[in-house]
């Protein structure tokens, strides 16, 4: 399908979790100057765009996705004189920056939340929803995202807020259009300082079902997720396409959106060629990660059935745009833990995770620490834990009868904490991060897993992910590879994760091919191939075949 080119689509971008990268003042915490002095490390590794997680004002009673003046960077990170400069910085190396837009809610901090609470009948409480309670309870019985009800009572009297995050969250009254007016003004303001555009947060939950009916409970706190509400509400397309024309569109800005809950018809709307978004995230892997209540009965990884989602989805997208493909972010465990059976939880194994992922139709995301194979990482008590969802999962998996060491686990693997754990840039203390007190524990496997280490080592996972995103981004491929139809490949083998990605009219052909099994596996290849890139020793083409040995990758050209 000819779908109309676009800037962004051959680029490679990067979530720098600003609070974890790199501090460069002694106080523990990431900021600003931290990132300028890795630019040309982000642009050694081959990246083009950069999203930054919020940097705005802020509470941080959620990391920052709680601000409170849009206008304003937070001192923690520096001034808007280094925001500049990061942005001037950046486009000297033609590269682009996104800032994170934070626009469902606002921190309960905000001036016009404030100005709300003070006048609850006045104009600011409809830049909210304000609900009257029903009977002494609340107006419907929605659970929020991080546990307990979405509504608030306001002090002295029978009015509630509405807030699908934490209660420091409270949404933002899209209905309102001086509201609306507000967010497009400010949106506007960014992308004239020269942002190349944004991610944008939680943003399906702006249309709600404004007479907020009940449903049928599906825990038993007697509540059901909020997300029940969202799936029900019309119209938010009307909403995006005014964001879009009042603000992205008016500075060709490239958007990638944070969508859960969408409806299946309404994929071109999102991301075709004239959507509300140039891409959005691919969450659709994470399902194999859901548990029926919480973290603590969260399914073991299961190969087949990622692969299926993984597959499902590039087919589902591919005539229709392009998506945004993740193996992990600051709301994810590290994918090298999640994606890997345990026999695979090597640097091997990591690279054949990176393979089958970058190559992938879309455009790929690194976090943070994920071209260096950063793990999860294991935290001695629930202390030393800052993320308020890992709190709120640690007492679900206690009320559920698990023991402090249980739930512990659950976190180990599913923490949200586990992403946002400091940088690691080599063996000196706290990983090089900071010369303070970093504000989230370290992860004690530094000493061996850091990037002054791995840019040495010409076998490691950073060297790899170099050479991986060369390839895709070289002359003589990467219109294969930003272009081409995704295939699937070799499905009859159980433990084989493959595609083509083919240019028909050109008959060009790659083959990805990676083996998540334990033991090894030889492929008939139908062609002749030439090997543009592997991941061991021991992955090789013999006999018209492809060996590959367990946690073997390959990158082959079929002629
Ligand atoms: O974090 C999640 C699962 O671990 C999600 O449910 C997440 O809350 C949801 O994807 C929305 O995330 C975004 O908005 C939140 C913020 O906490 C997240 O960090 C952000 O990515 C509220 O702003
Ligand atoms: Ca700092």
């Amino acid at each position: 399908m000819n779908m109309k080119k676009q800037w962004w689509h051959e680029k490679v971008a990067y979530q720098i979790y600003p609070k974890s990268f790199n501090d460069t003042n002694g106080d523990g915490i990431g900021d600003i100057r931290g990132i300028i002095e890795k630019l040309d490390y982000l642009k050694d590794l081959g990246i083009d765009i950069i999203w930054i997680s919020p940097l705005y004002q802020s509470p941080f009673v959620d990391q920052g996705y709680d601000i409170s003046d849009y206008y304003k960077i937070d001192p923690i990170f520096g001034t808007m004189e280094d925001f500049e400069e990061l942005l001037l910085e950046a486009k000297k190396r033609d590269m682009y920056i996104l800032m994170d837009l934070v626009i469902n809610h606002c921190s309960d901090k905000h001036e016009w939340f404030q100005k709300a609470l003070a006048d609850p009948y006045g104009d600011y409480a409809d830049y909210f929803y304000f609900r009257k309670g029903k009977n002494g309870n609340p107006p419907s019985n929605y659970r929020s995202y991080f546990g307990g009800s979405t509504w608030q009572q306001i002090e002295g009297t029978d009015l509630y807020y509405l807030h699908m995050f934490s209660k420091e969250q409270p949404d933002l009254n899209w209905e309102n259009p001086k509201v609306r007016e507000e967010l497009f003004r400010m949106v506007n303001w960014w992308l004239e300082k020269g942002l190349a555009g944004f991610r944008i947060d939680a943003i399906i939950n702006i249309k709600k079902v404004l007479d907020f009916p009940s449903y049928e409970p599906d825990g038993e706190d007697g509540l059901v997720r909020c997300t029940r509400m969202v799936e029900e509400a019309e119209g938010v397309g009307d909403l995006l396409r005014e964001l879009k024309r009042e603000t992205f569109d008016r500075h060709h800005a490239f958007t990638v959106a944070e969508v859960f809950d969408m409806k299946e018809d309404e994929l071109r709307e999102f991301i075709g060629d004239e959507g509300h978004f140039s891409t959005m995230f691919d969450f659709s892997p994470l399902s194999i990660t859901f548990g029926g209540h919480g973290w603590y009965d969260a399914p073991e990884y299961d190969f087949a059935k990622w692969r299926n989602e993984v597959f499902a989805s590039q087919k589902k997208f591919q005539n229709v745009g392009f998506l945004a493909n993740i193996i992990e972010n600051h709301d994810e465990p590290r994918g090298a833990c999640t994606y890997l059976p345990r026999y695979a939880q090597n640097d091997n194994g990591t690279k054949m995770l990176a393979t089958a992922y970058i190559l992938l139709r879309g455009i790929p995301f690194i976090f943070q620490g994920q071209e260096i194979g950063m793990k999860n990482c294991m935290m001695d008590s629930i202390d030393e834990y800052n993320d308020i969802e890992t709190i709120n999962q640690y007492e679900i998996a206690r009320k559920a009868g698990l023991s402090d060491e249980e739930a512990l686990t659950a976190c180990f693997k599913h923490s949200r904490d586990n992403a946002r754990t400091p940088m690691q840039w080599n063996d000196k203390e706290n990983a090089g991060f900071t010369e303070g007190i970093p504000w989230l524990k370290v992860n004690p496997n530094y000493r061996d897993n850091n990037v002054e280490a791995e840019i040495k080592d010409e076998n490691s996972v950073f060297t790899y992910y170099k050479k991986l995103i060369a390839v895709r981004k070289s002359e003589d491929y990467k219109a294969i590879f930003t272009y081409g139809e995704f295939v699937p490949a070799y499905t009859e083998e159980d433990k084989v994760f493959a595609y083509y990605r083919q240019l028909q009219e050109k008959k060009r052909r790659i083959l990805v091919a990676t083996n998540y099994g334990e033991e090894e596996t030889r492929l008939s290849l139908e062609g002749i191939g030439q090997v543009l890139l592997n991941n061991m020793e021991g992955v090789r083409i013999e006999d018209g075949k492809l060996k590959l040995p367990s946690c073997g990758a390959a990158v082959i050209e079929i002629v």
